[in-house]
């Protein structure tokens, strides 16, 4: 059939609305047309080349990285199902998880869906069988991102990929859980694991971090700073259970220094945009004796190094903890949370700072890039 797509054929380059070929559903795969999809930062990751990796590693995997049909966040309506195909129908509403889940591989069966086997798929541009179902009208295979490829009208993607939920839930708040809001809410209840009383400091409070805080806030933390060097973020923070807020680190340490007599946080969690190594030593000086270091964000992929002051590390015993999807369980996590939207206790439609058509996606990632937005929704 043929759809339209949002495009991106390099890194450096603006987003095209093309008309494309989408193939049928194969085995363990379904046609779903979107009703939305949620603008993540990584996303541009991809734009800014961050994620770009050695094209002779690229050719030698058989992956495809550009061009790309980008977007992870979707939520939208079944309208064909593959062979053998009779955990969902035509006619479900469903949302991406932007890590599929088998349910069957060793991480699975451990509780950890966030980290399943399929997972290694995500960055390949493919469907998990390693071929493509979206191409361009002269036949060239178009990647798709985290094998969902959500900035189109159509896509077809494995179940693994898909979690049904309640058709009276509006898709448009809905699809935030496929990512932004299960990372964020998960960095602060799992890889935290805050707990009541907890001063928590969340570090850049966009489309995840954001989430962070409602999530430190539900799980009884007694201060949760939010530390934006956007003022919109900062102000849109205490709506989400921030108590105190900070532009940048000396003015969170200072707080924190007051707040705790000294003590300094229990648990900081990194969610910022572009992750640097750079800045670890920063962040983890915020952290107290015997407390945690989160780290969400997504860094550069060939950065290695980090600054980080080993000695003060280990006689402050501190923890360093690396997340993907807030350690969350998709097939869990995702129902859970919408039931929190529906009993008012997590906040979704407030997230949704602005929403565009496919035809304005440029100008929704530049609204992100000037720090207009906690999340820019596409609705289709
Ligand atoms: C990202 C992590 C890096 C791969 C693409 C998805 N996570 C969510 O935004
Ligand atoms: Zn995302």
């Amino acid at each position: 059939m043929r759809t339209r797509a949002a495009v991106l054929y390099a890194p450096h380059t603006e987003y095209k609305i093309e008309e494309i070929e989408l193939d049928e559903p194969k085995a363990n795969e379904v046609l779903v047309r979107f009703v939305a999809s949620g603008m993540c930062h990584s996303d541009e990751h991809m734009v800014t080349g961050d994620m770009a990796m050695d094209p002779a590693i690229i050719e030698m995997l058989g992956w495809q990285q550009y061009p790309i049909i980008l977007g992870h966040e979707g939520g939208g309506i079944v309208e064909k199902v593959g062979p053998g195909v009779t955990e969902l129908k035509v006619g479900d509403h469903v949302v991406t998880s932007f890590v599929p889940s088998c349910g069957r591989c060793p991480s699975c069966a451990k509780g950890q869906q966030n980290l399943c086997d399929n997972g290694a798929h995500l960055l390949s541009g493919r469907q998990e069988d390693g071929t493509s179902r979206h191409h361009l009208l002269d036949g060239t295979d178009l990647a798709t991102m985290c094998c969902l490829g959500t900035f189109a009208e159509h896509s077809v993607m494995n179940i693994n990929s898909l979690v049904k939920v309640e058709e009276d839930l509006p898709l448009d708040k809905a699809c935030l859980v496929a990512c932004g809001v299960t990372t964020g809410w998960g960095s602060a209840t799992y890889a935290a694991e805050v707990a009541p009383g907890d001063t928590v400091v969340v570090i850049g409070t966009g489309g995840v971090g954001m989430n962070a805080v409602q999530g430190a806030h539900l799980a009884g933390a007694r201060y949760v700073i939010a530390l934006d060097p956007v003022e919109f973020k900062r102000e849109q923070s205490q709506n989400f259970g921030a108590t105190h807020v900070a532009s940048d680190v000396a003015e969170a340490q200072a707080l924190l220094g007051e707040l705790t007599w000294g003590r300094m946080a229990d648990k900081v969690i990194v969610t910022v945009g572009e992750g640097k190594g750079a800045d670890l030593e920063s962040y983890m000086s915020m952290v107290g004796k015997g407390g945690r270091l989160v780290f969400t964000a997504v860094a550069n992929m060939n950065e290695n190094d980090v600054q980080l002051n080993l000695f003060a590390f280990a006689m402050q015993q501190k923890q360093l903890v690396g997340t993907i999807f807030g350690s969350a369980n998709p097939r869990y996590d995702i129902p859970k949370l919408l039931g929190l939207y529906r009993s008012g206790q997590l906040k979704l439609d407030e997230l949704v700072t602005r929403t565009y058509t496919l035809d304005q996606i440029n100008e929704g990632y530049q609204d992100m890039r000037d720090g207009k937005n906690i999340r820019g929704v596409i609705v289709y």
